[in-house]
């Protein structure tokens, strides 16, 4: 047990670390490090689950520092702990470039680090899909295997988030009772007491949507310790709401919004120490305290071995499946299943939309991949999530492998994320490609960290038809295609529709976007090929007869237009070859020669998508001939919005004749 002197000591580690690092970057928010530093050290000195010494751990605890701002925090807890990715190097380093001390936490750089947080609100829907991962892990391998909490740390500004609503609204419906909101209640913000833009009551807003709520004294570590208890014995989520001062123990900013985002300054610092009774040096603990911490860190390490002993006493298949699915490698069956299916689709040929080709393609991948968790923002039966394999997960039962999101896109692609960097699972999620809007800061953040959730977006044109233009994408593909480290997939059939897919799920380092249509498309593949053709972005679909005159890229639904203009211009005696372009991010990254080859030599480049050009004069240069939007779509029925904004084969005719007449 810990004593309450020993207990302020080590809180005030975390709080001299915090307020030292934030002075020598001068950068940096002080405030929350040290007014969360009492519920952070009662959490991890008697109730984390973590093994500094195997930090990934299947069946760690989740910590989620949500308000990522107090980073010092998380970076204070992992060094004192004894993780070895933060040394005492790395908090001097911190806010420095290379260092793994970033100004927010960002996932990849040290282990301890579950997340990348910093944008408020995304690390509490994140740790709600970890919670849900947890559940639907322990409900396929048990509470011998997956038996963990997730805590997650939040303030004002996570709460103040509208996707806080969307993320505290799922896990209350879901009841998942091992999900523990921490929330700092300190009642500051940057622009001063939260009261200037907020009258809500957090407890009674959770409470109303399931969650059990707790109010404690976040200063007094014995009813900290009290209510985390509580919340753990509880059979739903729990939200704490713990009253604490930010920026505790410096003289003249606790309490204020001054505490929030700027050093303290030496002389704030040295009053701070007084008042602590802190006499160490910056950036020197007092060895009796980290040896206090250090051995917090070790606390588990039984618990680790044991479960260790369970894992492998467990049956072999069980035990090779999981450590599979935990690495997060493809069932070896995968590429067979691919290419039989893809020898099936030649052999039929048929007419589909490309939403109807993702279904079919991921009714043979879930049978093969039982890792992925579907689901959709209340769009299923348009966005084609749902296969036979994959019903529905219930509070109740947890076996299930589809997620009704509910009409909340941006905690579905936060939930996502949470799942896919919870490990053993591979979430994708449907919403309109047009509402990828409404989860785009979730998708960035996938891209960000590298991790693998696939987002499904259907109804990807002005080919919805009727809806009209709020509901159709014109700038999105551009919009997503501009996120670093983000592939979006735009297929033209159903085959292109299943190589897509087997792509998307190989690619662990790298989220994917799966632009899909509403409309039927005509087959654009129609031999079996062995190969993945879209593995290279873009690749020749058609050879022009003769020395191309014309070269037509084109994605997704305008690659048949694409083709019938082809066959007009061969027949007005104009070589023409087609270049389908499924991927530009897997294009970018071809050989050079590859993509010259792919680029050619034909004098007249045209492009053809039934969105904005931007993106795509890498293709036909600023010369190039573009058919697509300029503007906003509008309701009528598909074809005829084709014909009235000119997205049409003798459009494309039209234009590289009048082009061949300008140059004669
Ligand atoms: C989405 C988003 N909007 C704005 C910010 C900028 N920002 C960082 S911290 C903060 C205030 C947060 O207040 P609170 O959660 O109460 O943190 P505390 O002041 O207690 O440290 C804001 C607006 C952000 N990081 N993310």
């Amino acid at each position: 047990m810990i004593s309450l002197e020993k207990h302020d000591r080590m809180a005030n580690a975390i709080r001299f670390l915090s307020m030292d690092a934030v002075e020598k970057a001068k950068s940096g928010h002080p405030g929350l490090p040290m007014g969360a530093a009492d519920i952070a050290t009662v959490l991890f000195t008697r109730f984390m689950k973590h093994d500094p010494k195997n930090p990934q751990w299947a069946d760690r605890d989740r910590f989620v520092l949500s308000a990522g701002h107090g980073s010092m925090l998380l970076y204070s807890l992992l060094y004192l702990l004894g993780y070895e990715d933060i040394t005492l190097e790395e908090i001097k380093n911190f806010r420095q470039l290379g260092s793994r001390t970033a100004g927010h936490p960002e996932y990849g750089h040290a282990a301890g680090i579950e997340t990348t947080t910093g944008p408020l609100g995304q690390g509490f829907a994140n740790a709600v899909g970890m919670a849900i991962a947890e559940r639907l892990l322990n409900a396929r391998f048990g509470d011998d295997l997956v038996n963990h909490h997730t805590y997650a740390l939040v303030g004002d500004g996570c709460l103040m988030e509208g996707i806080s609503q969307e993320a505290l609204a799922l896990a209350g419906h879901l009841r998942l009772s091992k999900l523990i909101v921490l929330f700092d209640d300190n009642q500051i913000s940057i622009d001063g007491p939260v009261s200037l833009a907020d009258s809500t009551d957090q407890c009674v807003r959770f409470a109303a949507s399931g969650w059990a709520t707790i109010r404690v004294d976040g200063h007094d570590p014995d009813a900290i310790a009290a209510a985390i208890e509580e919340a753990r014995q509880s059979d739903r989520p729990t939200m704490i709401a713990f009253r604490t001062v930010i920026g505790h123990g410096a003289p003249t900013r606790a309490g204020t919004n001054k505490a929030h985002g700027s050093p303290l300054g030496a002389e704030e610092i040295a009053a701070t120490r007084k008042a602590l009774g802190w006499e160490a040096d910056p950036f020197v603990v007092p060895s009796d305290i980290l040896d206090d911490w250090r051995l917090a860190g070790l606390r588990s390490a039984k618990e680790r071995g044991a479960w260790k002993t369970r894992l492998a006493a467990a049956d072999p298949e069980t035990r090779g499946e999981f450590e599979r699915r935990m690495r997060g490698d493809l069932p070896e069956a995968l590429p067979t299943a691919i290419v039989e299916y893809k020898k099936k689709l030649a052999q039929e040929n048929s007419k589909v939309a490309t939403r109807n080709a993702s279904e079919m393609a991921l009714e043979v991948i879930n049978d093969c991949v039982i890792e992925t968790i579907a689901g959709s923002a209340d769009l299923t039966g348009s966005n084609n999530t749902k296969t036979s394999q994959t019903a529905s997960v219930t509070p109740d039962d947890f076996t299930g492998r589809y997620i009704h999101y509910g009409i909340r896109e941006h905690a579905m692609a936060a939930a996502m994320n949470g799942i896919a960097l919870h490990g053993g699972l591979i979430p994708y999620g449907g919403t309109f490609l047009t509402f990828s809007d409404y989860a785009r800061p979730a998708m960035r953040l996938a891209s960000l960290m590298g991790i693998r959730s696939i987002f499904v977006m259907t109804h990807d044109s002005i080919g919805l038809g009727e809806d009209g233009p709020t509901h159709q994408p014109v700038e999105h593909l551009a919009a997503l295609r501009a996120i670093p480290n983000h592939q979006v997939f735009r297929p033209a059939d159903a085959v292109e529709t299943t190589e897509c897919w087997e792509l998307a799920l190989n690619s662990r380092k790298t989220p994917s976007t799966m632009a899909l249509t509403r409309q039927k498309l005509e087959p654009v593949r129609r031999e079996f090929e062995d190969d993945n053709l879209c593995a290279r972005g873009a690749y020749e679909l058609a050879p022009a007869s003769d020395a191309p005159e014309v070269t037509i890229f084109a994605s997704g639904s305008e690659v048949e237009i694409a083709v019938q203009a082809k066959a007009m211009l061969e027949e007005r005696g104009h070589p023409t070859r087609v270049v389908s372009v499924p991927c530009f991010e897997l294009f970018e990254g071809q050989p050079e020669d590859y993509r010259e080859a792919i680029l050619g030599e034909a004098p007249i480049r045209v492009a053809i998508e039934a969105g904005v050009r931007q993106a795509w004069d890498s293709f036909i240069g600023t010369d190039g001939i573009f058919i697509g939007m300029s503007g906003f779509g509008a309701s009528a029925p598909a074809p005829e919005l084709y014909k009235h904004f000119d997205i049409t084969a003798e459009a494309a005719v039209r234009a590289v004749e009048a082009r061949l007449n300008a140059g004669r």
